[in-house]
């Protein structure tokens, strides 16, 4: 099946005059990586497609090869000539099906994706759930087809998995990965400008921010769970972004040895956004149940803003409230 639809999704890409890429609402190296490599092959073939992305992308992916076509302007979706709409990374129907609502033909729509919570919401639904990020999917994609991407696209799909698996780290990794990688790097992908510009360029200052968490580490007695929280104090007073503070959960993922491991960073709003890891237990069932998503092992939701989580007994409920959806 999942051979199947790679050349049905090929059939469908070959026809479309005017495609419009969609990234996950969070944007990620996975989503981001996904969608610039399925794009560079269209642009070789004389399409240029726009990837709309939700907000302005973060400096440390301004390295990937052909982030200029992505766009924050709506607007793209307006142009009546738009004849296909293909989301990567997006387990979200509700944000994808909005942006779909702004088109005038309603074309299609291919969901590219990996995460267990995706309701496939798609026409064409390519939901590969043991793949380790939406990346490797577009590897198998150009496989499948008989397809050679460039040293730029091989680029973007190794940011993705390198992003997804922590550069083959987290319990995401599985054989598929490195399968992937080791041929996307015989292909000329540039594994070491990816580790450079997203893991190893952290400002003092976010050192610092991580530092504040670390010290609030809290063990809880009746698992093996470890959790931490950051405060808007600690994110606005160090004077960095949040996109920077990013990558705390996968660092303490990879440097502790707890079951499960619950990170809540304070927003700007007032609300929280709650990062989950784990070894063992399906945490993607608490994020399902709490409006968010993910994966079994590595999850989020969000928490409404005037709930006090960003506290150390806010921080002890909200992971109690958390585990009781397992139980
Ligand atoms: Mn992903």
């Amino acid at each position: 099946m999942e051979s199947y639809t790679h050349k049905r999704i090929y059939e469908i890409l070959l026809v479309a005059k005017h495609p419009v890429f969609v990234a996950d609402e969070r944007i990620d190296g996975d989503s981001l990586g996904s969608s610039l490599a399925l794009a560079d092959y269209l642009k070789g073939r004389g399409v240029r497609v726009p990837v709309f992305v939700s907000e302005p992308i973060p400096a440390k992916y301004q390295f990937m090869p052909g982030i200029e076509l992505c766009t924050t302007d709506r607007n793209v979706f307006s142009d009546p000539t738009i004849d296909l709409v293909v989301s990567f990374d997006c387990s979200d129907a509700a944000y994808v099906n909005g942006l779909h609502a702004l088109t005038v033909n309603r074309p299609s729509i291919i969901n590219i994706d990996h995460h267990a919570t995706n309701t496939r919401y798609g026409n064409v639904n390519q939901v590969v759930t043991d793949s380790p990020a939406t990346a490797e999917v577009v590897y198998r994609f150009f496989v499948e087809n008989k397809i050679v991407p460039s040293r730029e696209a091989a680029t973007c799909l190794i940011t993705g998995i390198c992003f997804d698996t922590t550069v083959f780290s987290n319990s995401g990794t599985n054989e598929r990965a490195f399968a992937a990688a080791s041929d996307l790097m015989m292909g000329g992908a540039r594994i070491q400008e990816v580790i450079r510009n997203m893991y190893q360029n952290r400002s003092v200052n976010v050192l610092r921010v991580w530092g504040a968490a670390l010290e609030r580490l809290n063990r809880h007695d009746t698992q093996s769970v470890v959790s931490t929280y950051l405060t808007r104090a600690d994110i606005d007073g160090n004077g960095v972004t949040d996109d920077e503070v990013e990558g705390l959960s996968n660092f303490l993922n990879l440097a502790t040895d707890a079951d499960v491991l619950f990170v809540i960073r304070e927003t700007a709003d007032g609300g929280a956004k709650v990062s989950m890891r784990s070894t063992g237990p399906d945490v993607s069932l608490i994020a399902k149940q709490m409006g968010g998503g993910g994966h079994k092992k590595a999850a989020g939701f969000a928490v409404l803003s005037g709930s006090t989580v960003c506290t150390k007994e806010g921080c002890r409920q909200l992971v109690e409230n958390a585990l009781a959806v397992l139980k």
